[in-house]
């Protein structure tokens, strides 16, 4: 049995401690020790009230979610476990020492009594994971704080810190001091006053008033359609905490809650999102890296280039705390660059969703500074201007002669070779590659890249550096693009090849809304606007491409995107909704017949498979050449920084659901009837299907390619 419960007693209360590191879920032995113990306390006389707490660094994390879509486990189930504690005719206290998610907030619900910790953050985030709290979560919490309050914190599923807990009624006090102590104080004040219990089932007043008002669930269904587009969870949520508030009783509302419980648990959103749980972890851990491996202290940071990147990762750092200098060559660049960073966490401020105090704070932690030599004091400095090789070379070149011995020098490429930057330096061993995503104060990705000499000490720093600025870090090789980028590519090209055979952007961008992302390719070149790559293309004397002809005509028409109200669509003053152009479309349908494509119909599957597949494919390939150690990783990847919905898990956990022998078979096809090298099956590929098995299964650090 995985994790145990210790029992103590102390003057008439029995204290049950949850030992099951580092984050307590609810495992087997934990589930057991809890039944054990209340059991032991009810029937020994000299036990007055049971305080529950956890050991380590949370309370409970929720259920085991290993134990998930796996075999029946031995013991006690949660349901009979929460039962038990529920039953329980002494007062049971939760001693609310530190994160109580999930299964966690459930245990402390059946509790008579909370007491949290002041830094404790506790909440239901099933929902991330494609589930909902079935541990009687969306019938407790609505009858402790209103049914809005309990549909805003289960379907956001975001954690709550103690003091608001405390202000929503989740919790009744706040420990000044030990949370042990205080909650055996707390358990001793409760039998000093007759020892009632106090159970939630029972409370009815909060739930009453919105007995019968379905004006409430219909405009929160319709919200859904919008803030969770696509997701099965959260309408289950909504159908239990509707019956929590209409049904005949606790029970009733328990048996829709259990209902819909198990039709999260086998549906497949369900497993991806907890694939991509799981995923994110696993790329944390770096196989040929040693555990112990010492960290660099970072307790400042320099950042070189005030744009957009360089802002906003100037501000990752002040978020988390850590000062930091931002150097710009050009003074109004740089004082830009300052304002722009002001008018951001302004911009927060307003929305409430920072205090002008802690704005105030972190801009006083980012220092601007003219002088690049300011800069050598970094125990990491992340170079952050335009791609440009040389450029970059030229500042590498420069810092070697600033630094300290064991600064970090980190380039912020999207893809250029960080060894060919590594090499201008003397010190090649500390250079790493950063490649934040803009905006980097926002997006959760961190690509890591090592280079060939990238030493184990700055890789490892590198990585606990993201974990401390927030984001969710994934190692990748030296190659062109790195994993996201180089994928990228793939995905960009085949949607303009389809324009040139017949689709329309419209029918190619609706394939891609519907499958989850917030927008289809051609949308989203409008967004960022056509004349960028245009410029560029220019500079280097034009291109041949087939693909870069349509959104080089478009331009030579003055057709930008969304800047100007014409690109790929045309759109309304003031107005983001692309509307199909005639004019556009006529420039499409010349172009293909100028290039000799004879125009086709395509299916929606089709234009799917185009768009999804060639990430697939240059997926297998990294994983194939070991610039991507996991499937996971890449997963990790899409999810975070490219808008892949979470709940389909990635390109290559979206591979395994359509079976890989399927999706070889199109990718063969699609190579003999383009030729295009991008469809070129990778070999990895080949040698699972022969084998009969999946990405999945490819965990691997040490990717067997042979
Ligand atoms: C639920 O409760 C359903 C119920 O309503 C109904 C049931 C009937 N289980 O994130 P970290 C592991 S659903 C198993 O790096 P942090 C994690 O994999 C659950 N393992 O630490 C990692 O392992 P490793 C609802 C878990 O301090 C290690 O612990 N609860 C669980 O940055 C450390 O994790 C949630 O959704 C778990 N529940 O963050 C909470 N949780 O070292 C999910 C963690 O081998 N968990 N592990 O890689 C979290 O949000 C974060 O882990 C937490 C700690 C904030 C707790």
């Amino acid at each position: 049995m995985k994790g145990t419960v210790h029992y103590e007693e102390r003057d008439g209360i029995a204290l049950l401690s949850i030992d099951n590191p580092p984050v307590n879920p609810l495992s087997t032995g934990v589930r057991a020790g809890l039944c054990d113990g209340v059991e032991r306390a009810l029937g020994d006389d000299n036990i007055k009230a049971i305080v529950v707490t956890g050991m380590h660094r949370a309370f409970i994390a929720g259920a085991d979610i290993s134990e998930f879509g796996g075999p029946p486990t031995d013991g006690p189930d949660l349901g009979e476990t929460l039962a038990d504690m529920e039953a329980s005719t002494k007062p049971i206290i939760a001693a609310i020492n530190g994160t109580a998610f999930g299964g966690g907030l459930e245990v402390a619900l059946c509790c008579d009594y909370r007491i949290a910790s002041p830094s404790a953050p506790v909440g239901l985030p099933e929902v991330k994971l494609g589930l909902l709290p079935g541990a009687g979560g969306t019938q407790r919490l609505p009858r402790l704080i209103g049914a809005e309050a309990a549909v805003q914190a289960i379907i956001s599923g975001d954690p709550i810190m103690a003091p608001d807990a405390l202000a929503l009624g989740i919790v009744d006090r706040i420990a000044s001091g030990d949370i042990v102590e205080e909650g055996i104080a707390y358990a001793e004040e409760i039998i000093a006053a007759g020892s009632a219990t106090r159970k939630i089932r029972n409370i009815e007043e909060k739930i009453a008033g919105d007995r019968g008002n379905d004006e409430l669930f219909d405009r929160i269904e319709n919200n859904l359609n919008k803030s969770h587009r696509g997701q099965f969870a959260p309408v289950q949520i909504l159908e239990c905490i509707r019956a929590a508030v209409n049904a005949e009783d606790f029970d009733a509302g328990m048996a829709v809650e259990q209902k819909c419980f198990a039709a999260c648990l086998s549906h497949p959103q369900r497993e991806a999102l907890i694939h991509i749980f799981f995923a994110e972890r696993a790329a944390n851990k770096i196989p040929d890296l040693p555990k112990d491996v010492p960290l660099l202290e970072v307790t400042r940071g320099s950042i070189i280039g005030a744009g957009t990147m360089g802002g906003g990762i100037a501000m990752c750092f002040a978020n988390a705390g850590i000062p930091v200098r931002i150097h710009d060559n050009d003074p109004e660049n740089l004082a830009r660059g300052m304002k722009v960073i002001e008018g951001n966490y302004a911009r927060t401020v307003s929305k409430g969703r920072l205090s002008q105090g802690e704005m105030d704070n972190r801009l006083s932690l980012i220092i601007p500074t003219e002088n690049f030599d300011d800069l050598g004091d970094g125990d990491v400095i992340i170079e952050a201007v335009y791609e440009n090789l040389e450029l970059k070379k030229e500042i590498f070149s420069r810092l070697d002669g600033i630094v300290k011995e064991g600064t970090i020098l980190a380039t912020n490429t999207s893809g250029l070779d960080v060894d060919a930057i590594a090499a201008v330096t003397s010190r090649p061993d500390q250079v790493c590659g950063l490649h934040f995503f803009s905006p980097a104060n926002v997006m959760p990705l961190l690509e890591v890249v090592r280079g060939k000499e990238s030493s184990p000490v700055v890789l490892g720093t590198a990585m606990a550096l993201g974990k401390r600025l927030g984001k969710v870090s994934v190692m990748a090789g030296n190659c062109p693009g790195f994993i996201g980028n180089r994928m990228i590519g793939g995905y960009s090209r085949q949607a303009s090849m389809m324009i040139l055979e017949g689709a329309s952007p419209a029918q190619i961008d609706k394939v891609i809304y519907d499958f989850g992302l917030a927008m289809g390719p051609f949308a989203m070149a409008d967004m960022v606007g056509l004349d960028l790559g245009w410029r560029a293309r220019k500079m280097m004397g034009g291109s041949n491409e087939a693909t870069a002809r349509i959104p080089d005509e478009l331009c030579e028409l003055g057709r930008y995107g969304q800047k100007n109200g014409k690109g790929y669509y045309r759109y309304e003053e003031g107005d983001r909704t692309p509307l199909s152009d005639p004019e556009a479309n006529e420039v499409i349908a010349r172009v293909a017949g100028e290039l000799g494509f004879s125009r086709q119909d395509f299916s929606d599957d089709e234009i799917l498979k185009r768009c999804i597949y060639p990430l697939v494919n240059i997926g297998a390939k990294l994983l194939e050449e070991g610039y991507a150690l996991r499937a996971g990783d890449i997963d990790t990847v899409y999810v975070n920084g490219y808008g892949f919905p979470t709940y389909v898990g990635g390109p290559m956990w979206f591979a395994d659901t359509q079976g890989l022998d399927s999706v070889l078979a199109d990718i063969e096809r699609f190579f003999e009837e383009t030729g295009d090298d991008v469809w070129r099956p990778s070999e990895l590929l080949k040698r699972l299907v022969s084998e009969g098995r999946n990405f999945a299964s490819v965990d691997t650090a040490s990717v067997d390619t042979a």
